[in-house]
């Protein structure tokens, strides 16, 4: 197996103006949760049987008390961009104002990247809804999206032109499906109807918050990060192929159709009416908003056929081998049939790879981590946007997950996804070989583009 990554030298992907970055989340690594409001995922976390090590993310990675650290880590690297998130409970106060020291912990550390030369990418929500507003209905209540649109003008009022580019949302399936629908993420509420008013408001405040950052920066981009698993059919039969389609309308279309298309997919019509969203005249226009690129994340596939279960739409087989260490399949051609796909579909802006990479049974030996297995993914995924560029997708940059290990949700601790080793005993941070690879092929692009 090779310890380094490689692309074709002549791929548009070692071509300068290609960005390669890495991203994070508030939650996941920034700590200080007395410096700010409660958020649903500290509620989550102090729920009993929610998270695999009844962790939290009160203290993570440190990285509010670390962060001029860990740009140097970026600098390290070589990354061209770094995306991370801002904490909506961080930055504001219950009364809808500023936080001071909270926005001003996010202009210090745009500035300390700018300093660099390396471009912040923001998402404005990555998850962490501050708690009162989920005690007043959180994603179930209409008001929320509002609440949201004033929370983008607030924080793109003051970082404006600052940031490179703005996500209104990352990954609106996970907020709304595993949120409110299946209840494996904060806050853990069930019902179908649950999980598509949830998904509902949050595409509507995607709408209402592109329209915030649009009034206050002419300048940074503007668009959404959206998650997709490519859906695959068990079998050739008719019945699990329209399970297959119906799987794939229902997890992953849900969340784009409406903003390019105005409309949800036809597996609308299949649910009863009482699971069908809170549509009100007008919302579909505020959902297309023009975008300048669209996030996409990708990490695995899943399989479907029909379900012996009249009530479900299909039925989900377990992941295949081979698989990372949470579970999930490694399967790399998806991600040019999704990028390829996405393209014959809609009239997409230009893409950026927001997120991809794997969690691995890393062992630190001799104080080296030696990731191989993870290396080998990368390798995988980065030609398989190659493929999809080369199949004339526009992509204009990839952005590995993550910077470093950090909180994996319901998984907490145990699931590392880091291209840097975090001991959480003594927040040290350790290269591991995937960092290397990865600072490589940036030296390597960086050379092939300067001669
Ligand atoms: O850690 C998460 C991230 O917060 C959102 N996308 C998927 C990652 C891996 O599960």
């Amino acid at each position: 197996m090779n310890k380094a990554l490689q692309l074709p030298s002549q791929s548009p992907m070692m071509d300068r103006s290609f960005i390669f970055g890495v991203a994070t989340s508030s939650f996941q690594i920034e700590g200080s949760a007395d410096e700010r409001l409660p958020s649903i995922w500290d509620t989550f976390c102090a729920t009993p049987g929610k998270i695999a090590d009844n962790s939290h993310g009160l203290i993570a990675c440190e990285h509010i008390k670390r962060f001029r650290d860990d740009v140097k880590i970026l600098v390290k690297l070589g990354v061209d961009a770094y995306r991370f998130s801002i904490s909506w409970p961080r930055v504001m106060t219950q009364q809808g104002e500023l936080n001071e020291n909270g926005i001003q912990f996010y202009e210090q550390l745009i500035e300390a990247l700018r300093a660099e030369g390396i471009r912040p990418f923001v998402t404005l929500y990555h998850w962490d809804l501050p708690q009162y507003l989920e005690d007043a209905g959180g994603w179930l209540n209409r008001d929320t999206a509002f609440e949201f649109e004033k929370y983008v003008d607030a924080v793109v009022g003051r970082l404006g032109d600052s940031v490179e580019s703005y996500a209104t949302f990352n990954e609106p399936f996970c907020s709304a499906y595993l949120g409110y629908e299946v209840g494996v993420h904060a806050p853990g509420l069930t019902g179908v109807s649950q999980g598509r008013t949830a998904a509902h408001h949050i595409l509507l405040a995607h709408g209402l918050g592109m329209k915030a950052i649009r009034r206050n920066t002419e300048k940074a981009l503007a668009g959404i990060v959206l998650n997709f698993t490519p859906c695959y059919p068990y079998s050739n039969d008719e019945a699990d192929l329209i399970a297959t389609n119906d799987a794939d309308q229902y997890i992953n279309q849900w969340y784009i159709k409406p903003l390019f298309d105005g409309c949800y997919p036809d597996v609308i019509d299949k649910l009863p009416e009482a699971h069908r969203p809170p549509i009100q005249e007008g919302d579909f226009s505020i959902m297309q908003q023009k975008m300048d690129f669209l996030g996409i994340n990708f990490y695995t596939r899943l399989r479907y056929s029909a379900s012996d279960d009249p009530a479900q739409l299909y039925f989900e087989h377990p992941h295949l081998s081979p698989k990372t260490d949470i579970g999930w399949e490694i399967y790399p051609a998806a991600l040019t049939y999704l990028l390829t796909r996405l393209h014959e579909m809609y009239s997409l802006p230009p893409i950026y790879i927001t997120e991809n990479g794997a969690a691995m049974d890393d062992k630190m030996v001799d104080g080296q981590v030696y990731d191989l297995d993870r290396i080998e993914y990368y390798q995988m995924h980065l030609k398989a946007v190659h493929d999809a560029m080369e199949s004339g997708v526009v992509i204009n940059g990839y952005f590995a997950w993550s910077l470093m290990d950090n909180f994996e949700w319901a998984e907490g601790y145990l699931k590392r996804f880091g291209l840097i080793h975090v001991d959480y005993a003594t927040q040290k941070r350790t290269f591991k070989a995937s960092a290397h690879a990865y600072r490589g092929l940036i030296e390597k692009r960086n050379f092939a583009t300067a001669v």
